[in-house]
């Protein structure tokens, strides 16, 4: 085959304006062109082979960032077929499925049946937004190459590079390496958060029983990290629940599937409760993707859940005749599960696009549910009666909460008529030009009061730790004292209540050093946001400052640098530049003169804007895989804060 560009067919040229599109749109195929789109590009090729895993043809596969800002995935798989393509016949097959839309697995007999990918939108979207993109198969006994460049035009069409690699047991290689850098003119950033990928690695894992991802990151010389679960979702309820104090050793397991003219489904649930208080432990997922708006499967479970332990109860005399039918809520505190279904053409509805909207799935789950609980529940009656009896104490405990509640809801304070004393207001009243800092610490607070502009600035010192309020209860959490400042500042209520309108800046700006602690608080805020004022999340008031990394001087003048990235483009730009870089100390070191100019003069700040998914992101991610246990969270932050501007976004 030739190995030179030129010479485009009519079809080539076809399938170059396809790519074109993505180019021109990359937001419609990716969701964004920020740090979630960058990581999309990734997981997109990942979904690949963890397809080709589920078919039952891959075991493992490495993720490995390369040290010149690439990215590569490679997999043990079938390798992507080599053939000519019968649809496009100056194409082999791998070329189609590289670069025209929507040609992942739908060709030749080997397709699939149900298929990942968040957007599922092919490998092609990922070389439409790449500078480069390698691919390597073997296959056949082959090893077989190609490149693309500049958005998807070959430059190398698939040839023969020799033989496949031989394994100890004298067979031959197969699978597929996919290597690629995104392009930098299409994303704002292109540097990969290994953070971010390996908490999406892990999910992959537990939804993927016995997949072995093994990920490196080359920019450092950090070890690999390995997931392997071979109990899959039961190994995913049980990490969760290793930092709670479990009900039971038991984790229950139950799955059933359904075949249909219109496709396949099948759901899996694992579940355990522990003695925590929440009752949002409840984790879903569809074709590996978190659906964290719920759907059709969570409802099913849900509706079956509460059913069948009412059922179990009054069955076993635990309840009485006189006793009321227990709630779900009561019934899911403590519990965590996890639902995970997979099904043909799944449909992602909501806000945010995670929410499982196909109608058939929920009689599935609540039918596997009804039925297999029932049977789990029969045959664990010691977990059975420990389970009824948290949920009755949970629908005490509800009514009295409930009590708690209406009396807090009374108080002035949370009216918004008294103003919190640590709160330095501004002096506009108009919510559109206001707004408030939330500023970790006292000196940081101090700081920034000399600092601001008090006519639209208000400043609210946060002390310490807020409260978890993960593990909190809504009554107690109302209690606390920097809870209660920052809703009567805010002044548009607290959860149900919370109406956007009255809400009297239109910025809330949480303001924390880029270390640990600081992002311990950025991340209990935004969750907080995201609970229980979650239009002003939606409304997009809310926003993350982010001051710069580093300062150096140039003349008398002194300029700050934001990131790595940054001063490299600055030391491009001045070449002849000696003077030393300074990496800046925290909120609470700087002066006032130093904050305004680094982080909060309008002029010249940074701000991040958060977004619904953002907020919803750092929630279930705190959640899921940090649980209760602050140790296990600041540990896995310390070894991943390499990168602190992305700390937790
Ligand atoms: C289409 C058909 C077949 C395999 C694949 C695609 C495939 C794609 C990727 C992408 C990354 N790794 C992959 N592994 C496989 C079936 C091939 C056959 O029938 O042998």
């Amino acid at each position: 085959m030739s190995t030179e560009p030129e010479s485009y067919g009519a079809e080539a040229i076809q399938v170059l304006e396809g790519l074109e599109a993505v180019r021109k749109r990359p937001g419609m195929y990716i969701g964004s062109t920020g740090p979630a789109g960058l990581h999309h590009m990734v997981y997109e090729v990942v979904d690949n082979s963890v397809d080709e895993a589920m078919a039952g043809h891959a075991t493992t596969i490495h993720v490995t960032l390369l040290a010149d800002g690439g990215c590569e995935v490679r997999d043990d798989g079938r390798g992507i077929p080599v053939e000519q393509s019968i649809q496009y016949p100056e194409l082999s097959a791998a070329e189609v499925v590289l670069t025209v839309l929507h040609a992942g697995g739908k060709f030749g007999g080997g397709g699939y049946k149900v298929s990942g990918g968040l957007h599922g939108v092919g490998i092609s979207v990922v070389n439409a937004l790449s500078t480069r993109v390698e691919v390597e198969i073997d296959r056949d006994g082959r090893r077989h190459a190609m490149a693309f460049a500049d958005g998807g035009g070959i430059v190398e069409s698939l040839h023969d590079i020799g033989e496949a690699p031989v394994g100890p047991d004298g067979v031959s290689r197969t699978g597929t390496t996919v290597r690629f850098w995104p392009d930098p003119t299409i994303f704002d950033e292109v540097s990969f958060r290994a953070t971010t990928l390996l908490e999406r690695l892990q999910m992959m894992a537990f939804l993927n029983a016995g997949l072995h991802i093994v990920f490196t990151d080359q920019r450092q010389d950090s070890p690999p990290v390995e997931f392997r679960y071979e109990g899959g979702i039961r190994d995913f309820v049980r990490h969760v629940n290793a930092t709670k104090e479990s009900l039971f050793s038991d984790v229950g397991y139950f799955s059933a599937s359904e075949d249909r003219d219109d496709g396949s489904m099948e759901v899996e649930v694992a579940f355990q409760w522990n003695t925590g208080y929440h009752s949002d432990g409840l984790h879903s997922f569809a074709n590996g993707i978190n659906t964290i708006e719920g759907g059709m499967h969570e409802e099913g479970f849900k509706k079956a859940l509460t059913n069948t332990v009412n059922r179990y109860a009054r069955e076993h005399q635990l309840l009485k005749d006189k006793d009321e039918n227990l709630q779900g809520e009561d019934i899911r505190e403590g519990l965590t599960a996890i639902v995970s279904v997979r099904l043909t053409d799944p449909q992602f509805e909501g806000q945010t696009k995670a929410k499982l909207g196909n109608v058939p799935v929920r009689s599935l789950a609540e039918r596997a549910t009804n039925e297999k609980l029932a049977e789990w529940l029969e045959e664990h009656p010691s977990e059975a009666k420990r389970i009824l009896q948290k949920a009755t104490q949970a629908a005490r405990a509800r009514e009295a909460a409930r009590n708690a509640r209406d009396a807090t809801r009374r108080k002035s304070a949370l009216d918004g008529a008294g103003l919190p004393g640590k709160l330095a207001d501004c002096s506009s009243k108009d919510p559109r030009a206001s707004e408030l800092y939330i500023v970790e610490g006292n000196s940081a607070g101090g700081s920034a009061k000399d600092a601001r502009n008090s006519e639209t600035m208000a400043i609210l010192p946060i002390r310490g730790k807020i409260l978890n309020v993960e593990r909190a209860r809504l009554e107690r959490m109302l209690a606390n004292t920097e809870i209660q400042a920052l809703v009567s500042a805010i002044g548009g209520g607290v959860g149900d209540d919370f109406s956007a309108e009255k809400i009297r800046y239109h910025k809330v700006i949480i303001m924390c050093d880029a270390d640990v602690d600081g992002s311990h608080i950025r991340t209990l805020l935004l969750t907080f946001f995201f609970r229980q004022m979650r239009p002003l999340v939606e409304h997009g008031h809310v926003f993350i400052a982010q001051p710069p990394l580093y300062s150096t001087e140039v003349g008398r003048n002194k300029v700050y640098l934001k990131d790595d990235a940054a001063k490299a483009a600055f030391l491009d730009a001045h070449p002849n530049h000696k003077n030393e870089f300074q990496r800046l100390k925290g909120l609470g070191e700087m002066d006032a003169t130093e904050l305004w100019e680094t982080t909060m003069d309008p002029v010249s700040r940074t701000l991040l804007q958060i977004s619904v998914e953002q907020a919803a992101i750092a929630d279930e991610v705190f959640s899921i895989l940090m649980g209760d246990d602050v140790e296990s969270r600041k540990t896995f932050i310390q070894t991943n804060a390499q990168d602190v501007r992305f700390l937790d976004i």
